[in-house]
């Protein structure tokens, strides 16, 4: 049926007639009809990409593209009066994910599509998924986020098994979205969910009784794990989403004819990150209790997991207190207790036991012993793990290691986001660039024509003008096009040093002050959410709004220097700040960042990085060169000796450089007490110069210097032209197909 049949069929009236609202569900039919025609049975083996995250976004638009219908309906919609982009602003979006992690999950359903592969996602269905973002009194506060409505991208299937809890037991319910690939197959996104989840039991802000977990399992994506209820609740969200994705694996396999010794000819797991751990020993029980001897069960398993890590921060790698899983899932403590044994009996270096002398489980060791694959995000990150944070696996599994690098899908971050840059490019290569990423490579040849240069800066000013429009209209923001847009957009955290680019804007307050006024107005555009535990990022935020405020009130500086700190960055608000960019920052202390993945969508969209030699930039600076991207600070292996040596004293670089001094000082100033609260700037005001854990103060002078070097160059408009035109030229790389393929052939090897 066509846009017009299910309209009248629904509502029994024309299009023209026909409310935003009206259509968006209209739409939201016939897309779902769509894609449930080219559903994929290709080839006996099965990948399930199982992740506790999928930041998937609105799916509206995309879905269209991939059907090959956005134009017409566009078309269609225009001829009555209507506009699609009024239509997606209905959509509500699902946050399902915190960032990169479940972002990155979300590229890889859409490429695994796109290749025709025959995989899908597996995760829960929680109804308010991440925190939506508000700003009281410069305040981060935490609300709910409904987006689960009548009519959505989910469909309820009449899958639902059993988990059984210590203690208890519950029913789940499984409930689809259809991921469709760019002119090719339907897979699908698996969430888990169960029926007696209770959305009333949320009170103000995201409080709820975190004991109660028959009615609280799917409401909140991680919620607040600063105490030990928290904590206990995300390992039964862990192992609620295994076990059903364990017991739907082995249906679906038997489904298809395999006899459970085979398993590995018809299944493959990768497990993201660490979250879905507990796949491992839920697999090997379900096979046990289905008749198969236990060393079996674990070579079975054994050769279907796969493990994907995206971080070497400690804190971030998950070691559960066997307490815990006792209480939560006593019928795994055996199977992890043997499986523990097993290595004991094997190693005498306890660093690569699963269970340590504090009696708590190391997730990632169980993956590594127990899986045939352990892989890494971007090239450095790798090599991080195989060099340091993983090395004792590494001797004894050399060959179970190997670099993935990420990629981001092109469909969303490009042809969806930026449409005018799409159809120049398609104008000047050819539409062969949409399948073949590499094709972007034609555009060098147009790097010194100043017909497509200029093309190319008009784009980035409509960018700029589309995202004031809509600052205006959703947060009352004012933003200037023609000053520079330098963009920083990710989670709120330390090692990614928000606090650095801040520290920078002050700097430059101060030279406005005394007179050296840039040659162009800066807007240094920030967006972030801070987890509602992690006081020093809140701490962090509060500076940047207070920043905000002052400086917009300052006559004397305002005219040169813009702070703007977005609320509740997601991934609709990146869709518009990323075409904007001028400038992105991925300033991260080198070693920290595993990759990254918005400074590929910046790169593909036009904007010049400066960042350190940290994650993905590293392949990206090899990509474009010394001239194309803006290159500062200490190296890696510096800053991993520094760790080793225990050296780094912040109180030397405060006390030793006077712009350092100043700038810390002036967070806890007069000018900005009268604006913000003392408890929150001098927290950070002592952080900084009492402890600066990720080493904001040795990069600071380099990463100044940089930034005006930068900027000098801007104003050369052509030569930035042809900054812009390298970068994108050289983003295939990044396309999220390459990063899938290599998963394919390297690891999941489906027909
Ligand atoms: C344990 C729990 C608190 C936890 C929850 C979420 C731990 C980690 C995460 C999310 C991690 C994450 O998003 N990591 C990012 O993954 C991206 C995709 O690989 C990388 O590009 C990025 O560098 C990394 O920080």
């Amino acid at each position: 049926m066509n846009l017009q049949e299910i309209v009248t069929k629904k509502y029994n009236k024309g299009i023209a007639d026909c409310s935003n609202e009206e259509l968006y569900f209209a739409l939201l039919e016939m897309t779902k009809a769509m894609a449930e025609k080219k559903e994929n049975h290709n080839g006996k083996k099965k990948l399930y990409y199982i992740s506790a995250e999928f930041l998937i976004g609105k799916l509206l638009s995309n879905n269209l593209i991939n059907l090959g219908v956005y134009d017409e309906v566009r078309d269609v919609l225009a001829a009555n009066g209507k506009d699609i982009c009024a239509i997606e602003e209905v959509e509500p979006e699902p946050s399902l994910g915190n960032g990169g992690l479940g972002r990155l999950a979300a590229c890889f359903l859409d490429s695994i599509a796109t290749l025709g592969l025959n995989g899908d996602g597996v995760g829960l269905n929680y109804h308010y998924g991440l925190f939506k973002q508000v700003f009281e009194n410069n305040l981060q506060k935490e609300t709910k986020n409904p987006w689960i409505q009548d009519e959505s991208w989910l469909t309820k299937t009449d899958k639902s098994y059993q988990v059984q809890f210590g203690g208890f037991n519950v029913t789940s319910k499984l409930y689809d979205i259809d991921v469709t690939g760019y002119e090719n197959t339907t897979n699908k996104l698996h969430l888990f969910d169960i029926e007696t989840v209770d959305e009333s039991i949320v009170g103000d802000g995201i409080d709820f009784d975190k004991e109660d977990i028959k009615k609280n399992l799917t409401l909140f994506l991680y919620p607040d794990d600063s105490d030990d209820k928290g904590r206990l609740l995300r390992v039964y969200q862990q192992y609620f989403m295994v076990s059903n994705a364990a017991q739907l694996i082995l249906d679906e396999a038997v489904e298809r004819g395999c006899n459970l010794h085979d398993l590995a000819d018809y299944a493959v797991i990768q497990i993201n990150d660490t979250h879905p751990s507990m796949v491992i020993p839920e697999m090997i029980r379900l096979l046990m209790e289905r008749g198969i001897g236990m060393d079996e069960a674990i070579a079975i398993v054994s050769k279907c997991c796969a493990y994907t890590n995206h971080t070497i921060l400690a804190e971030a790698l998950e070691k559960w207190p066997i307490s815990f899983l006792e209480k939560v899932v006593p019928q795994l403590m055996p199977i992890i207790y043997e499986l523990n044994n097993r290595v004991v009996a094997k190693y005498d270096d306890k660093s690569v036991y699963i269970i340590d002398d504090e009696k708590r489980v190391h997730m990632a060791h169980m993956d590594i012993h127990y899986g045939f694959s352990v892989n890494g995000v971007a090239y450095l990150h790798t090599e991080i793990l195989k060099d340091s944070e993983l090395n004792n696996f590494y001797k004894i599994y050399p060959e179970k290691f190997n670099n993935k690098t990420n990629g981001i899908t092109f469909r969303r971050w490009l042809l969806h986001c930026d449409k005018g840059l799409t159809s120049l490019i398609e104008e000047l290569i050819g539409p062969g660039f949409k399948k073949d990423a590499m094709e972007l490579e034609k555009l060098g040849q147009f790097v010194n024509d100043d017909a497509v240069l200029d093309k190319l800066l008009a784009i980035k000013t409509e960018n700029k003008v589309v995202l004031k429009n809509y600052l205006k209209a959703t947060q009352n923001i004012d933003l200037d096009e023609n000053s520079v847009f330098d963009i920083q957009i990710k989670r709120l955290h330390e090692y990614k040093r928000q606090q650095m680019n801040a520290l920078y804007v002050i700097n430059k307050y101060f030279e406005i002050k005394a007179g050296k006024k840039p040659a162009r107005k800066i807007t240094a555009i920030f967006g972030a959410k801070a987890a509602p535990a992690y006081i020093i990022a809140k701490d962090i935020i509060h500076l940047i709004l207070c920043l905000q405020q002052l400086i917009a009130n300052d006559p004397e500086v305002s005219p040169y220097l813009q702070v703007v700190m977005v609320e509740n960055y997601n991934v609709t608000l990146a869709e518009k700040l990323i075409p904007a960019a001028d400038i992105h920052e991925q300033i991260s202390l080198a070693s920290k960042e595993a990759s990254g993945t918005s400074n590929m969508k910046f790169m593909l969209n036009g904007a010049v990085a400066i960042g350190t030699m940290d994650g993905a930039n590293v392949e990206m600076h090899q990509l474009v060169g010394d001239d194309n991207i803006y290159i500062f600070g200490e190296s890696s292996d510096e800053v991993i000796e520094h760790y080793a040596k225990a050296d780094y004293v912040s109180r030397k670089y405060y006390d030793n450089d006077a712009d350092i001094k100043r700038a810390i000082d002036f967070i806890v100033s007069d000018e900005m007490k009268a604006i913000g609260n003392a408890e929150n700037l001098e927290r950070l005001f002592n952080e900084l110069i009492n402890k600066d854990w990720f080493m904001t103060l040795p990069d600071f002078e380099s990463y100044r210097a940089k930034k005006d070097e930068m900027l000098a160059d801007y104003e050369d408009r052509k030569a930035w032209a042809k900054m812009m035109l390298t970068n994108i030229s050289k983003a295939g790389f990044f396309s999220s197909d390459r990063t899938i393929e290599q998963y394919n052939k390297d690891i999941w090897k489906l027909d």
